[in-house]
């Protein structure tokens, strides 16, 4: 492993202090932990965007070639059951970098470019608690929490966001790539921005005489099937109206490659300290647009061709790690913010060219779902040298790697809902969460042990236009996810004694005031 001796002997000097802190902390903390040794590698967490738990060779996919993540997954720890907290991203990501469940926060909903943002600039964050630990924190890619306090001008530094709560490098883009502003926003200054052409945003209606999904369809290279046809950026019908900015709208072709060479940029400037990187990769999300080298690559139209590309960009950052000597000394994350989605609402071929491909693997539903394919996602954990090979049933969501990480760190920050699964996650055990809340566009259930509880919800049982079951019904469902992992067989009513367990384990985390449930008696 090349280190260099600079690093070298801060390393070891912030780990005496680390121990140290560490000891002292222990004494206070009411819930006694084993003292960890103190690990500081870096720390990097790659995170898909509605990737399903299978879209990747290692969790049983054949129709699609995955090799890196299936690298990572094969000579790392590959979780069963690996939860993203909700089934959709922002609710997700929230939950990932504050340790905190989404539904304690009404904001952490799918949110339009213009929303403020929802991660109070007191919390604890996943980099903040690594700041406190000498970590450098960086942020490439996604990041869909909101920007600014309700009235964003785009044309000045733009803030609240990614850093002031705790990163000290962000390149975002502000929302998701069908939502406008398409642009890229490198620590709050939109990147390419010719003040002479300013950006214009306005979610509710269009700006006088410019084109729109509706009314101009021979301006589309990619047509939509339901929503996204508001402001026509590059040909795609975006979500949001969006004027000016022309000099700074990045290329989707060229996103995949833009954020991994921001990067792999951040790991070559940052070697020479532990770093902390959110990479953040915009894949499979709609629009799908992959670089003209992998158009065809899979064969299954854009959603397999940009899986493709994901998988490509991950082992070329893997890569650089190695070139960069940094691999034995980084703890790689990899996971999905949500469940997969084929018509997300453009016409792409992802249904009609998916062939046997299964991107929900064995389970139900699919993102916006509260069945298993909604939170199951990938889930891998992966340092050379340190983390044996292996699969691990452990349960486990995103949302702890915030206690688990600050302990690996030697720091005793703990947030409630973030459960400390260190040894977990670095496949030392197996004895994950006992149970844990799901959440899908506001609706919530339960997992606890093998068990499934999903209370009544008002509601379609599918939504028609992504073709997804949500896990809607009128009485309440249970299952056995162990035995019925397709979620087919509700045993509600044969067996009450479980659901009555169930019911009241849920109602001590999530409280009574949920849904309409309260409407429904048990019978
Ligand atoms: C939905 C969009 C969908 C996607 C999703 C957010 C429509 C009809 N659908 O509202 O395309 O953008 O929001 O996805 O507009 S997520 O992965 O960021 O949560
Ligand atoms: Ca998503």
């Amino acid at each position: 492993m090349k280190m260099n001796l600079k690093r070298f002997k801060k390393i070891s000097v912030m780990m005496l202090i680390g121990l140290s802190v560490t000891f002292s902390c222990k004494e206070q903390n009411k819930k006694t932990e084993a003292v960890a040794e103190v690990l500081k590698p870096n720390i990097v967490i790659i995170y898909a965007d509605d990737l399903g738990y299978g879209d990747i060779g290692a969790n049983g996919a054949t129709e699609i070639k995955t090799p890196n993540i299936d690298n990572l997954a094969n000579n790392g720890v590959r979780f069963t059951n690996g939860y993203a907290s909700s089934a959709t991203c922002t609710p997700s990501r929230y939950a990932l970098l504050t340790g905190v469940y989404p539904w304690k926060n009404d904001d952490a909903k799918i949110l339009p470019g213009t929303a403020p943002l929802i991660i109070d600039t007191n919390q604890m964050t996943i980099p903040k608690m690594l700041k406190t630990k000498g970590y450098d924190t960086g942020i490439v890619g996604k990041w869909h929490l909101g920007l600014g306090t309700g009235h964003v001008d785009w044309n000045k530094k733009v803030s609240p966001g990614p850093n002031q709560v705790g990163f000290d490098y962000s390149y975002i883009m502000a929302a998701t790539q069908d939502r406008v502003p398409t642009v890229y926003i490198k620590d709050g200054d939109v990147v390419g921005l010719d003040p002479n052409d300013p950006i214009e945003i306005n979610y509710n209606k269009n700006f006088e005489d410019q084109p729109n999904g509706v009314d101009n369809p021979e301006l589309l290279k990619m047509t939509w099937h339901h929503g996204h046809n508001s402001s026509i950026i590059n040909g795609i019908p975006r979500i949001g109206y969006m004027k000016g900015g022309e000099a700074a709208k990045w290329k989707d072709e060229d996103m995949a490659d833009h954020f991994l060479k921001e990067a792999q940029d951040y790991v070559k400037a940052h070697k020479e300290n532990p770093f902390f990187l959110y990479y953040a990769i915009q894949q499979p999300h709609v629009p799908r647009t992959p670089n003209p080298r992998f158009v065809g690559s899979s064969g299954m139209g854009p959603r397999g061709d940009v899986i493709v590309e994901a998988d490509w960009v991950i082992g070329e950052f893997i890569k650089t790690l190695e070139a960069e000597g940094l691999l034995e000394n980084t703890l790689i994350v990899f996971s999905s913010d949500n469940g997969p989605v084929l018509n997300d609402g453009y016409n792409d071929d992802a249904v009609e060219k998916l062939g046997k491909h299964t991107p929900w693997g064995h389970f139900k539903g699919g993102k916006y779902s509260l069945f298993e394919a909604g939170t199951r996602v990938p889930f891998i954990t992966y340092w050379k040298g340190k983390i044996q090979p292996k699969v691990s049933d452990a349960l486990v969501c995103q949302m702890d790697l915030l206690s688990s990480l600050a302990s690996m760190v030697g720091s005793d920050i703990r947030v409630d809902d973030s459960e400390n699964l260190l040894d977990v996650f670095l496949g030392k055990s197996d004895s994950g969460r006992e149970e844990l809340v799901l959440e899908a566009t506001s609706r919530t259930a339960l997992r606890k042990g093998d068990w499934i509880m999903i209370p009544p919800y008002k509601g379609p049982a599918v939504n028609k236009e992504v073709n997804i079951e949500l896990g809607n019904s009128k009485e309440f469902q249970l299952y056995n996810i162990k035995e019925d992992v397709a979620q087919e067989h509700n045993l509600a009513e044969t067996n009450k004694e479980k659901l009555a367990e169930m019911i009241a384990s849920f109602e001590a985390i999530r409280g009574k005031n949920y849904g309409n449930i309260q409407q429904l008696e048990l019978k």
